[in-house]
Parts: C-alpha cells; structure tokens; sequence
C-alpha cells in the first residue's frame, strides 16, 4: 500500500489511527513530532506490541504534557489527557477502576523525572500495574529546550546556556537505576532508538513491559533514550550520533530489574461502589428541595436545554447568577451543571460560568457554543459575543454597554440592569435584574420560582426584600 506522499508503507498498524485529524478540516499522514525525532518511532512500536497483543480494544493511553501531548491523535485506543507528571496517579485510578484495562502511562523526563517525580515513585513503589514509558531526551522538548533532571553534566540548553554545573543543579538523575531499587516493580530496562539493532532491542522490551501486565504482574518501566534533534539543535542524524556517544555513557543500557517470572499474578478486584455512601454524600448536598418531573412544558421549543454562558468582571456576581439559575431548575429537578471559571478574573478582569440544564443528564459541564449569552459588561461581551449560536439568547446590561451587539442572528435584550440596581440602591443586585429579564423574556421559570429557591439557599435573609425586587424590576423589564 502507498500512502498519499507515495511513500510505500508494508503494514500499518491497527492501534494508530492512519490520519491524524489534529487540525480541523481533515487528517493528515504525517505526524506533527519533527524530523528525527524519537516519539513516533516508539509510538510505532507501542502500538505494534498493542496489536500483537490483541489489547487495543481495552488499553487506556495516557497522554501525558509534553511534545506527546497529542497521543490521542495517534493511538486508536482509549485515552485520557492527564496534567503534567500526573500520568502515574490518573494510571491507578484508571486500573484499579477497571482493572481489567491495560493502562500505558506515556512520559517525557521533565513530565515523569520533574514535575512527576513523587508520581512515579510511589506508583512504582505500591507496584501498581501500568507499564510506563519514560521517554529521555535529556531536555524538555515542548517548551523550548530547558534543561531536565536527566540533561548532562555541561550540556547546553536554554536554561545552561554555559551547559549544566552539577554543583548548582545536581547530577543528572537516573531513574531506571532509582526505581528498580525498590521492591514492587517487575521490570524495568533503558532501551534507545538510534539504529536498527537498537531498536530492535526497544521493541522486545516494549512487548515484555505490556506482556507483564497483560499477566497481571505489576509495575513495570522500559526508559527510552531519545534524540531530540530540536531541542538539541542538531542534525536528525548527528542526534542519533550524540544519544550512542552522551546519552548511553551517562545512562547505560539494559535490563535494571526483571522478576516477571518469580512474582504471582497480582490482580486487583474493582472496588465496590458503596451506593449508601454516596447518596448520603449528596443528601448532605445544602441544596434545594426538588419538586416534580422536570418539564419544559409551556415554553417555547427555542428556549428549552440551554447552554448557558454568564459573563461580566469579578465582584458583580456572576458566579452567583449562574448558581442561582442552577439552583431553580435543580429544584424542578432538571439534570444541571454549574461550571464556575475562577482566575485572575476575581481582580478585576472577566469572570463567567456555564451553566447547563436538561432533561437528560448532562454529558459536559463545558459551554464552548452558548445558546444563551449573558453579558454584564462589554468586554464579556466582545468575548463571547461570536461564540454564541444563531438563534440563541443574548441578554445585556445596557447601561455598562454601549455599543449595542452586532449580531442580527441572535435574540438581543437589552436590560440597563446596573441602572435599575442603583435605583434600588444596591449596584451589586444588577446579576438578579439580569436574571429576572433572562427568565421573564424566556419564559423558562417564573418569579414565584426563583423566590422560593432563593428562600431556600440564600443566607442573609436581610437581603430577600432587596433581591426580591431586582429580580421583580428584571422581569417587569421585559415584555
Ligand atoms: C503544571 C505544568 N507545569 C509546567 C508546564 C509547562 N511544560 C509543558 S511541557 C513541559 C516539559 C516537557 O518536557 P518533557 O516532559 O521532557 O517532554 P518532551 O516535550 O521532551 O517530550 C513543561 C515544563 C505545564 N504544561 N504544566
Ligand atoms: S522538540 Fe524534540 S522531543 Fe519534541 S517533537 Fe521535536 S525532536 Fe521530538
């Protein structure tokens, strides 16, 4: 078979997926590592073992934070996107739910010997079973060259320009040599991809590392010494040259740890789920008291499973419009998300929410494509303005926003929320008038509603008078 740059490919395998659809409008046979690079030659062989194996259909990749960041794209398996160094941790979670899954946990040496480094450890040390590939290129590749705990003794980087002094940053540390003092693990071998021979030997050490743990033996490891072509500035082959002349004196090859043979299969049950706990856990929920079979009956079909963005700057309550509207609908007991974005916003910058409510249970708390926009001041509005769906809701304070929004495709409402609030002589009860027209001029849920569940969930009960009437005046706004 050929592929569409007319190379000529023997055999492909069934855990890579044959395009990469990273970027939108199609996939691409290519892969985005650069040339020389080491990923995808091990990427080539993980998957091929994964076929020999038959355990595609029940591995989970864990792509990791680095140049293999996007894992996904490749392997045709399943797959989570872990935090950087937090591959080991996500890796137990996933096998002990599931521990008849294969779990691969994918890393470089600044996500796995950095950041990581209590991670690994202690997977390693309570002998989960996961099969780690730890890719060291003595360097951290994504971010442009930095130095890591592997980079050798006077070695250039970005961040040793005059190369490593070890008196200041320590000896480059090796991990194959730490890990495999300890009990648990079952195996663990420093392979290299230079040259075929290399290669060959980094393969078979891949099939050992999966094969063990398809035999429910433990932990294992298989460190892979990899050019870096890039962030070593250095010819693809010249790279090659450096990892037989640097890297494998200072790291050398070969088995650390193989007990594969003397340990028993260790396989964990899945943990039984303790439905009672549970439910207690949300009974003790401090959350309104639901009601009835949650019906969008009476309201008209455009308004009904709305996704729903909130937006204004920190300190005009945002956070707690969206609560507020999350709480109403959970008391008429619609499935509801409330997804607060905390951040430099609180200092005054933007600050929003997504709020979700449905019939059915909700899949993602994410609302990246608003039907409903709630703008309280105009660079939330400029923000989201173009995200927002064509016939969707768009509510704004018009007295913080001037320039009117420029969609023609959108319902618009304008509220001058912030005026009606300074008339009640609190400027901070704007987000209620906000709600008040949102609901009136939807017709989603009534006053009487909202009061109710504010009785149940706000506090300060000198405030309800003053709440009442702004969300009173939001709903009179409208027509
Ligand atoms: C919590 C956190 N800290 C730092 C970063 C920045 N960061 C992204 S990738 C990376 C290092 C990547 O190096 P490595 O793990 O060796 O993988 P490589 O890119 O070389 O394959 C760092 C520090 C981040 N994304 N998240
Ligand atoms: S920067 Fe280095 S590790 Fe990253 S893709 Fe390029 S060659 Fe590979």
């Amino acid at each position: 078979m050929s592929n569409s740059a007319g190379s000529t490919v023997i055999q492909w395998p069934e855990s890579l997926y044959h395009t990469f659809h990273r970027k939108p409008g199609g996939g691409q046979e290519s892969t985005h590592y650069c040339p020389g690079c080491g990923h995808g030659v091990l990427h080539k062989l993980i998957a091929e073992a994964m076929d020999d194996l038959g355990i595609r259909e029940r591995t989970i990749f864990l792509s990791p934070v680095g140049c293999s960041v996007f894992g996904y794209y490749y392997f045709n398996c399943g797959n989570v996107q872990v935090a950087h160094g937090r591959a080991p941790a996500v890796g137990t979670g996933v096998k002990r739910a599931l521990p008849h899954s294969i779990v691969i946990s994918y890393q470089g040496d600044g996500d796995l010997a950095a950041i990581g480094t209590s991670n690994i450890l202690h997977a390693a040390n309570r002998g989960e079973s996961i099969t780690v590939f730890f890719v060291n290129n003595a360097i951290y590749g994504m971010t442009g060259g930095q130095m890591a705990p592997t980079t050798l003794e006077g070695q250039r980087t970005s961040t040793t320009p005059r190369g490593r002094v070890i008196e200041e940053t320590g000896y480059p540390l090796r991990m194959s040599e730490l890990l495999s003092t300890l009990h648990a693990p079952v195996y663990i071998e420093r392979v290299a991809l230079t040259d075929a021979k290399h290669i060959m030997a980094a393969r078979r050490a891949v099939r050992k590392a999966l094969k063990a743990q398809v035999d429910g033996k433990g932990f294992s490891m298989v460190e892979v010494l990899s050019p870096c072509p890039i962030g070593w500035k250095m010819e693809p082959s010249k790279a090659k040259e450096w990892v037989k002349e640097h890297l494998m004196p200072a790291f050398p090859l070969g088995v650390y740890k193989d007990v594969i043979a003397e340990r028993e299969p260790r396989v964990r049950s899945a943990p039984e789920l303790n439905v009672e706990g549970v439910e207690e856990l949300f009974a003790a929920e401090p959350t309104v008291e639901r009601t009835g079979e949650p019906t969008w009956e009476g309201i008209a079909e455009r308004y009904r499973e709305p996704q729903i963005k909130i937006a204004g700057f920190g300190g005009q309550g945002v956070l707690f419009l969206g609560s507020l509207l999350a709480n109403v609908a959970l008391r008429k007991n619609f499935h509801v998300t409330w997804l607060p974005a905390y951040g430099p916003e609180s200092r005054g910058g933007t600050a929003n929410c997504n709020v979700v409510i449905s019939q059915d249970p909700v899949a993602s708390p994410m609302v990246s494509k608003p039907t409903v926009l709630m703008a309280l001041n105009g660079p939330s509005l400029e923000r989201f303005e173009p995200h927002l769906l064509p016939g969707g809701v768009l509510v704004y304070n018009s007295t913080l926003i001037s320039q009117p929004p420029s969609r023609k495709d959108v319902e618009v409402v304008a509220v001058p929320a912030t005026a009606v609030a300074d008339e009640l002589g609190h400027t901070r009860v704007a987000n209620l008038v906000m709600l008040g027209a949102f609901l009136g001029h939807t017709g989603m849920f009534t006053q009487a509603e909202v009061e109710v569940t504010m009785d149940q969930t706000l506090k300060q009960a000198a405030m309800m008078e003053l709440n009442r009437q702004a969300v009173e005046r939001g709903f009179g706004s409208v027509g």
